[in-house]
């Protein structure tokens, strides 16, 4: 089959990146190693940055998250047993984040793909990318026993940290910069009402908690725990003592209780690739990088990718103009960079580490003090949590305010 740009990955980069292409008339046909279920209830990212909403309502993709998504003004800080909020908001000239879980973002793209008759294909398997610098890409990949070819203009790689996309790539073109942490979030999804107002980051001595929610009746709870940690050794009973006794507060505060419905365990680890382009194939998401979850960041990053990408791949189609694909590495690089350092230093701020000295343990404190006492500290805190604002030149070619149902009876 023939198409203008083939999309590997139906997370929430694919399936962004191929919605804001059907915006612009541009086609593309989308490949996914897993079902469409496995997508639509994979429970990963909770935290949307105001420029990620502000993207999904300009798509006209925000009519549930308007009105299921949980609208946080700032974020709670807990060290030494006392709560402090930093007031994001209030900080940032007005910017909040948005609690709504990725796996209802992947729903809703999902939605709007299958009515405007998206072309996709599921539970593919051996991708192979060819051509990449030929003018001429193509992808082969194996669906339902049948080898099947894509000739296309553009290839864009959105198949995550494990995808074969940024292996096409020639191993003397692409650079690589990584750290690895030596702790892993134990994470769980409880049926239990929320307690809270906003997030709460906790830092104990035992080590970081994180208290959130997926709606009110539904809690998402975080506890640092060991690289290796068999879940096995975690009965909900130890869960709960062990979340109790980090979110310990003078006030007396508490996470409700309830079955525990999901338990995982996320390790952590910061990584780049430069540059984010080869030839015909361009990286977005996941699969040029990756951030500790302590920033929340992740899936911010992805849909921040697909806009520029979008953006681009739009010029060229409407314009005859590559100047924009041409500089989409830098463009993406430089909100990448920033949110890794922001990401780590989040992460180092709230962890407590195996080689904890009594030195490193007060200047963590002494840092989150900072933090909670002087304006200017949380300013730049509050900043990098909301997120930079979209720049005028990555704007989204209309639909502003529109729900699904218009804009997909304007694309017809
Ligand atoms: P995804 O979501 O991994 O999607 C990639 C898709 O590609 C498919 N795939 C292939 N398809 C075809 N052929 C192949 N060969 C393929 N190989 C793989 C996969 O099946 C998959 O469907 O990458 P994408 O789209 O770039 O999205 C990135 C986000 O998923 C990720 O960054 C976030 O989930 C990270 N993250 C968070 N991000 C935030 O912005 N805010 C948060 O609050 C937040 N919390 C989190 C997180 C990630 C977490 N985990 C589980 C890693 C919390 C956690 C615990
Ligand atoms: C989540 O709700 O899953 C979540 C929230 C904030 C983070 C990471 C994950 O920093």
């Amino acid at each position: 089959m023939r198409t203008q740009v083939a999309v590997i990955g139906a997370g929430p980069a694919g399936l962004l990146l191929a919605h804001l292409l059907r915006l612009q008339g541009v086609e593309s046909v989308l490949i996914e190693a897993r079902s469409r279920e496995h997508c639509e209830n994979r429970v990963r990212a909770g935290v949307l940055e105001q420029g990620t909403v502000d993207t999904l309502h300009e798509a006209g993709l925000g009519c549930r998250m308007r009105s299921e998504g949980l609208v946080h003004r700032g974020i709670e800080l807990l060290f030494e047993h006392q709560r402090h909020r930093v007031d994001i908001a209030g900080l940032t000239g007005g910017r909040a984040i948005t609690v709504y879980g990725q796996h209802e973002v992947v729903r809703d793209l999902l939605a709007a793909a299958s009515r405007e008759q998206q072309k996709m294909y599921f539970e593919v398997s051996e991708v192979a990318l060819d051509g990449l610098k030929t003018g001429q890409p193509s992808v082969q990949f194996t669906h339902q026993g049948v080898r099947q070819q894509i000739d296309c203009d553009y290839i864009a790689g959105c198949d995550g940290f494990h995808g074969v996309s940024r292996a096409a790539i020639p191993s003397e073109v692409l650079r690589t910069y990584e750290r690895t942490y030596p702790f892993a979030w134990l994470g769980i999804l409880a049926d239990a009402p929320i307690v809270a107002d906003e997030l709460i980051y906790a830092h104990h001595e035992r080590g970081f908690a994180l208290y959130s929610m997926r709606s009110p009746r539904v809690t998402r709870l975080y506890l640092q725990c060991g690289i290796h940690e068999d879940l096995a050794l975690w009965p909900d009973a130890r869960i709960w003592s062990e979340l109790r006794t980090r979110f310990a507060s003078a006030d007396g505060w508490t996470p409700a209780q309830g079955p525990i419905m999901q338990k995982s365990v996320t390790p952590m680890r910061s990584f780049v690739t430069e540059p984010m382009q080869y030839g015909q194939l361009f990286l977005a998401g996941d699969a040029a990088h990756i951030v500790p979850p302590t920033g929340a960041k992740g899936m911010n990053l992805a849909v921040a990718d697909v806009r520029v990408l979008s953006g681009a791949l739009g010029a060229r189609y409407r314009d005859n103009r590559t100047d924009l694909l041409e500089a989409y590495s830098a463009t993406c690089l430089e909100r990448v960079w920033r949110a890794e350092h922001f990401s780590l230093r989040m992460t180092n701020l709230l962890h407590a580490t195996p080689d904890e000295t009594p030195f490193t343990q007060r200047l963590r404190l002494a840092e989150l003090r900072q933090i909670t006492r002087s304006q200017a500290a949380a300013r730049v805190l509050a900043e990098d949590y909301a997120g930079l604002p979209f720049g005028m030149q990555n704007a989204l070619p209309d639909g502003r305010g529109h729900c699904l149902d218009s804009v997909s009876a304007r694309l017809r």
